[in-house]
């Protein structure tokens, strides 16, 4: 099953809502694999971003996601990386779709509440590198043959 890696942002977090991305990753039929809510090193940021380095905004990228706790999530489900994406909307505030929660809660893109994988390699990178292995929980739910064809 294709997993993608979610983080809820410090902004996200200190906004309250955390239970908000969740519910709605829930409610499209995504199946959680694992959570850990943390503080993330300089050092993690840092991997996690190394496409982004040498970019202008890459400096402030780093201080805002190390700035407080964020949710860091893993969902699995099929096509997860892109329905997740969908649910998130477009990387600018303003230029996500209506409904999306980054048009719903969100203006700035550097203030954009959530990251999400891009591709699936991109899934397995990041999961890996922000889970150990025997985090991801393996699990069937009641619903599944309702959602997963
Ligand atoms: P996404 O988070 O949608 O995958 P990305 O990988 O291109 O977007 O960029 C990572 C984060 O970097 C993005 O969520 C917000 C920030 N960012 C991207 N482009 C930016 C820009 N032009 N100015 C300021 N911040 C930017
Ligand atoms: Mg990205």
């Amino acid at each position: 099953m294709e997993k993608t890696l979610v983080l809820v942002k410090p902004d996200g977090v200190q906004r309250g809502l955390i239970g908000e991305v969740i519910s709605r990753l829930e409610r499209r039929g995504l199946r959680l694999v694992a959570a850990r809510f943390m503080q993330v090193s300089q050092e993690l940021a840092e991997q996690h971003y190394a496409v982004h380095k040498g970019k202008p905004f890459y400096d402030g990228l780093i201080r805002y996601i190390t700035s407080a706790p964020v949710m860091a999530m893993v969902w699995e489900g099929p096509n997860a990386v892109a329905a997740v994406r969908q649910t998130m909307g477009a990387t600018r505030p303003t230029e996500a779709a209506p409904g999306t929660l980054r048009h719903d809660f969100a203006l700035e893109v550097g203030r954009n509440l959530t990251h999400a994988s891009d591709s699936p390699e991109n899934g397995e990178k990041e999961v890996a590198l922000w889970f150990h292995p025997e985090e991801l929980v393996s699990w069937e739910r009641a619903t599944d043959a309702w959602i997963f064809e």
